[in-house]
């Protein structure tokens, strides 16, 4: 009956709208500020043609952040975190590689590096890529610290 098969659409098309909305929710979920409130926060981002995948962060004062990075470029980058003047040494630097720090990493073409960094002021603290040219190209995120509990 046409009615009935009116109906068996109308539930499909509900169910094809319920997965939908599953999916975004689920999609804002990855794509949210890192978990606030946890023990420790953990985020990925990735790089790809000198962007970054995320430019933003929120972590409350002496939350450890693990941050995953992937450089999925065939050319190095950089993920430099810290305040003004941190970054302008940096842009003068004349360190080439870095990682002994973990607020200081070096990406190798394809690398995956993972660090944790702790800020204990609040504050934003920008994270650059300092290789020539990639800050002015757009490679700038920041880490927003906000009070602890
Ligand atoms: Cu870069």
């Amino acid at each position: 009956m046409r009615s009935t098969a009116g109906l068996r659409s109308a539930r499909f098309i509900g169910g094809v709208l319920l997965a939908l909305g599953a999916a975004v929710m689920a999609w804002a979920w990855v794509g949210g500020p890192a978990a606030i409130g946890a023990d420790e926060a953990r985020v990925d981002i990735g790089i790809r043609y000198s962007a970054f995948s995320r430019d933003e962060v929120t972590v409350r004062a002496g939350q450890p952040l693990t941050v995953v990075l992937h450089n999925g470029d065939p050319i190095a980058h950089e993920w430099l975190v810290g305040d003004a003047a941190f970054h302008e040494r940096h842009r003068t630097g004349t360190e080439t590689v870095h990682g002994a720090r973990p607020n200081e990493v070096s990406l190798a073409p394809g690398a995956t590096v993972t660090t944790t960094v702790t800020f204990q002021q609040p504050g934003e603290y920008l994270y650059i890529c300092h290789l020539p040219g990639h800050e002015a190209y757009g490679m700038v995120g920041v880490v927003r610290v906000v009070d602890g509990p």
